[in-house]
């Protein structure tokens, strides 16, 4: 049995837009998972975070992989583009949410889905309503209205691809 799963993807160190074509590679090269859809790339104001604009997208997988196994490949792939935590909300060369899987509710110490913020950021919702328009309510996606995020041009976006 599958599930589909919704993957938040930013990042704001490095050739972000790079990054972000590399990380969606690196979803479909996961165990017994299919990447079924990718958001256009976004460019946002960090939000409550420092640094320089963000890339951000959002993709849809389709996996065998359970909510905890699939986190911890997130991961991996996070820490093979060279991610580091120094501090809170620091800029990252790569970050990769679990925003969505199937209809599941999950609240663990290491996992909360849902992903408790998602619906009070721009850059999640405008990507999310490219391919899920079903998961993102007009009223969440008017309330974000005014936090910075916009498309990047799609001839760009083929070219980082
Ligand atoms: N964790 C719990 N639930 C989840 C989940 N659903 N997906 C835990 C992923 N991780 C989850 O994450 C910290 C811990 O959250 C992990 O150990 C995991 O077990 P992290 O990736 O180390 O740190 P983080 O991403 O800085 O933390 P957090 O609180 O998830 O940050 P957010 O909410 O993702 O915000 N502005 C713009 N424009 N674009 C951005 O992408 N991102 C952030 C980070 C802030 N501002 C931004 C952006
Ligand atoms: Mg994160």
């Amino acid at each position: 049995m599958t599930v589909a799963a919704f993957v938040g993807l930013g990042a704001n160190l490095g050739d972000a837009r790079a990054t972000l074509a590399w990380a969606v590679r690196q979803l479909a090269a996961m165990p017994s998972t299919t990447v079924t859809a990718r958001s256009r790339f976004y460019r946002s104001a960090p939000l409550e975070a420092d640094g320089p604009d963000y890339v951000n997208a959002v993709a849809r997988v389709e996996t065998a992989l359970t909510a905890p196994a699939l986190l911890r490949a997130l991961q991996a792939i996070e820490h093979a583009a060279g991610r580091t935590r120094p501090y809170w909300h620091a800029p990252r060369t790569l970050d990769l949410d679990l925003l969505l899987y199937g209809r599941g509710r999950i609240w663990s110490a290491e996992l909360t889905v849902p992903h408790p913020r998602m619906l009070e950021r721009a850059f999640v919702l405008a990507p999310l309503h490219d391919i899920a328009p079903e998961w993102v309510p007009a009223a969440a996606l008017a309330a974000v209205a005014d936090q910075m995020c916009v498309p990047l041009e799609e001839s760009d976006d083929r070219r980082a691809c």
